[in-house]
């Protein structure tokens, strides 16, 4: 029987944004005269936090070597403000498509009656972002609920985005299953009870995903991953 709603990860899982968000964030840096910069073995450590606002906090508080600068909060809003113009001008220009196999899953599931829903710790407006520029302009009305960055109070790896889409689905966690791209993110829907799916990328390969149903390197099989996840979706959308 196919699972009622299908709860699916944002970044990593959909596609593969890390990049865009790292490149965001040091242009917003830049532009707003800071001396910092992420490169890409940096910003794999930074990943331990999830969010970007605690992202920056935790850059400043671990990794930066120097005096912190006194109005912190104000200042990480304003990045984070400006950050998510960038992103989603780049994401909105076509420079992020979905992963491999995500479009077909999104439609054929659609297609055969099971909900979808977003969990992530990223903004609204980044996923919306997203999924408009991939899916077209009623894209994000395929997703009946989006579970986004600061709608709950802890983000992943607590459970609380995972366990506040399933309140609004209405439905228990036994009758979703969850995909996801990471370790933070698989401990989240397994906390909130989830049968969780692992498709890796350059950032989580090699990650611990013990406790997931299964690991794939992506979904461009998509009916071997349908059939270990026990979907029945029909041939085509
Ligand atoms: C992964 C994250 C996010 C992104 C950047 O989110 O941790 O913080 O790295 O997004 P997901 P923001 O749960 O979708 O895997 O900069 O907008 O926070
Ligand atoms: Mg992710």
């Amino acid at each position: 029987m196919n699972p009622r709603a299908i709860i699916f990860d944002v970044d990593g899982t959909l596609a593969d944004t890390e990049e865009g968000h790292r490149q965001a964030y040091n242009r917003a840096f830049e532009e707003a005269g800071l001396p910092w910069h992420w490169d890409q073995a940096l910003y794999a450590r930074l990943l331990a936090v999830t969010g970007g606002k605690e992202r920056m906090r935790h850059f400043v508080a671990d990794f930066w070597n120097s005096v912190a600068p006194t109005d912190l909060d104000d200042l990480i809003a304003r990045l984070y403000r400006r950050k998510t113009e960038i992103y989603t001008a780049m994401v909105r220009a076509g420079g992020m498509p979905l992963r491999p196999g995500i479009a077909e899953l999104i439609a054929r599931a659609h297609a055969a009656g099971i909900r979808l829903a977003v969990a992530t710790t990223t903004a609204q407006e980044n996923v919306v972002a997203l999924l408009t520029a991939n899916l077209g302009h009623n894209g994000a009305r395929l997703f009946g609920v989006l579970g986004c960055g600061d709608q709950v109070p802890h983000k992943k790896p607590a459970p609380d985005i995972y366990v506040w889409v399933l309140r609004q689905l209405g439905l228990g966690a036994a009758e979703c299953l969850a995909l996801e791209d990471s370790e933070l993110g698989l401990a989240a829907a397994r906390a909130a009870g989830l049968r969780t799916f692992v498709t890796v990328n350059a950032y989580t390969r090699g990650q611990d995903f013990r406790g997931a149903e299964a690991v794939f390197e992506d979904l461009s099989d998509l009916n071997t991953f349908a059939r270990a996840a026990g979907l029945e979706l029909p041939a085509s959308a």
